[in-house]
């Protein structure tokens, strides 16, 4: 039972990551009353967890970067095209210093529970350490892939060596020389670690259950010379990002895939193959993203330059997925990646042939053999999108949980409201536009977008908002739409809701996680329910006198 004694804030953020930190900055300059609560003990989200080696940007680092304070922009140096983690980590404890964001986030605070109350339209937030608090609104600001999920293998806890899940790499340094490593899971995580470890330890073995279409990032450093030309051309880059789908600089070709001659076709391919980023996914015909005969005839092609790559024929051949076309899953990025397994100290284990049966006291063994280790990596993926939602006991109007009302996936109306829980607002949702694109990105749409509703909400004095189940549905049905369109639809991934390690996720239920409509279609649907007087979302309440303060409430009368 969630008491009412603890402190009222107008606006609780959950979540001191990207969206977080954007959103505090929002609300302070408009002088609410306003905190954000992070489990982590640092700020910064993905950037602050996942510390493995590795770890960095696929976007371009000037177009992940926050676009709302110039001086910002005109003072930081991106070192690298994409940055790593270290430095992005700087890079966002820098921001919330600049603006002194701090001393608006409470670090080491995990939500347990958050119960609206009908009576007082406010929301009753249960903490971990036993406090209490409420909001009259909630922001979500979780992250989408902060939920971190493990192998269910046998044995786990026997290893006597060290093991980890990557969102948990040790934050002190960990000498991997002369080390037998093992790593499980080749997405873009695995793909990043490998690359990047291969030739500082003493053996690896990776563990491949399904190989990833992955190309090259094609990474270099900026010079002094070239980040002042990128600030000079900070406006064109921010109004590109707008102008996709993906919100990156890349642009999809227009031409149709069939219009131009399989000559045309390689040329693209072969330029873009040494682009760097997701150009390779992005810039490439857009039939590749519909039309299984034209993803074929590029996936071909990749899976000859894989082979041009790996000099063991038979490891190439792993190494070339044949169960889905390149980008209908995530596209991992790669640096050295297929050139690792050209190392007489790198091994490959196809799961496929020989699954793994169980962990054991020295390693990991496989229905053929024991392998020891003195350290596993297991690069397993996320209860990705809905997981941080799942594990906090969020309960709506009539007691109605969030987790059993997204049991088969979730539904919202634009991504940013749930009907049944009102005042519960998320500018990163599931469904939204940040999901599917480059996330800061959308988050600053997202935050913008929310911010203006919730100054439109105090304005007028409402105190509860809530989308209405038509809406929902509705968008729901268009998020389900534009996944029917897509070859994604039958890939078994976190875009689908695909995850082997999580009850209910394994394959078979599409869950329609993402907006795949673009970014800038997305961003013209939300400005329109905006002008429209935010159609599709109730707003109630008893209306505040003209000359009473709408903002910084203080404690609530209970
Ligand atoms: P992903 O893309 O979900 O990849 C997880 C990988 O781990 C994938 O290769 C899985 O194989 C593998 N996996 C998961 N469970 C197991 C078990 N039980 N046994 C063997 N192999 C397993 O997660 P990432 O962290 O790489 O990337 C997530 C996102 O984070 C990424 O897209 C970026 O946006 C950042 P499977 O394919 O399921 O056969």
């Amino acid at each position: 039972m969630i008491d009412k004694t603890g402190t009222h804030y107008e606006v609780v953020v959950i979540g001191a990551g990207v969206a977080g930190i954007y959103q505090i900055k929002r609300l302070v300059d408009l002088g609410v009353n306003a905190t954000v609560i992070e489990a982590a003990s640092g700020l910064g989200g993905t950037w602050y967890s996942n510390r493995y080696p590795g770890a960095r940007f696929d976007s371009e680092s000037y177009t992940y970067g926050f676009s709302f304070s110039k001086e910002l922009l005109d003072e930081w140096h991106w070192k690298e095209h994409f940055s790593a983690q270290p430095e992005n980590l700087r890079y966002l404890n820098h921001v919330a210093d600049k603006f002194d964001l701090r001393r608006h986030m409470q670090f080491n605070c995990r939500v347990e529970a958050a119960h609206f109350d009908e009576v007082e339209n406010v929301w009753r937030l249960k903490i971990h350490d036993g406090r209490t608090l409420t909001c009259r609104f909630l922001v979500m600001g979780l992250g989408l892939l902060s939920i971190p999920t493990l192998p269910r293998l046998e044995g786990m806890d026997s290893f006597k060596g060290r093991s980890f899940h990557t969102f948990h790499w040790p934050h002190e340094k960990l000498d991997l020389s002369d080390k037998k490593v093992a790593v499980i899971g080749t997405g873009a995580t695995g793909i990043q670690v490998i690359g990047e470890i291969a030739d500082k330890v003493g053996h690896l073995t990776v563990f491949q259950r399904r190989p990833n279409w992955s190309a090259p990032l094609n990474n270099g450093p900026i010079s002094e010379a070239e980040m002042a030309a990128i600030r000079a051309r900070y406006d064109e880059i921010f109004a590109t990002c707008a102008r996709t789908p993906g919100g990156f600089v890349h642009e999809p070709d227009r031409r149709g895939f069939y219009e131009v001659s399989r000559e045309e076709r390689v040329a693209l391919w072969d330029r873009l193959y040494g682009t760097p980023g997701f150009a390779i996914w992005l810039a490439n015909f857009r039939e590749i993203f519909m039309d299984e005969k034209a993803n074929a005839e590029f996936s071909a092609y990749i899976a000859e330059r894989i082979r041009q790559r790996v000099k063991d024929p038979k490891v190439a051949e792993k190494l070339i997925p044949k169960d889905h076309g390149f980008g209908v899953q995530r596209v991992p990025m790669e640096t050295n990646y297929f050139e690792a397994y050209n190392r007489d100290n790198v091994e490959l284990v196809d799961l496929g042939e020989t699954p793994l049966v169980r962990v054991t006291e020295t390693g990991l063994r496989t229905s053929e053999r024991d392998y020891d280790f003195d350290i596993i990596v297991y690069a397993t993926g996320f209860d990705a999108i809905t997981g941080a939602y799942d594990r906090i006991d969020i309960r709506g109007t009539g007691g109605l949980t969030l987790r059993e009302k997204w049991k088969d996936g979730p539904s919202t109306y634009l991504g940013i409201f749930i009907h049944g829980f009102p005042n519960l607002i998320m500018p990163n949702g599931p469904q939204s536009g940040s999901a599917s694109t480059n996330y800061p990105r959308g988050i600053e749409t997202g935050v913008n977008w929310c911010t203006d509703f919730l100054e439109h909400v105090w304005a007028h004095g409402y105190t509860r908002v809530e989308a209405t189940q038509q809406a929902e549905d509705a968008w729901t049905a268009h998020v389900a739409d534009m996944y029917a369109m897509m070859l994604m639809r039958r890939a078994k991934s976190w875009f689908t809701g695909y995850n082997s390690n999580v009850p209910g996720h394994e394959e078979g239920r599409i869950r329609h996680m993402i907006y795949n409509g673009g970014a800038p279609k997305y961003v013209n649907r939300i400005n329109k329910v905006a002008a429209a007087g935010y159609e599709g979302i109730e707003l109630t309440g008893a209306p505040v006198p003209a000359a009473a303060p709408a903002l910084g409430l203080g404690r609530i009368a209970s």
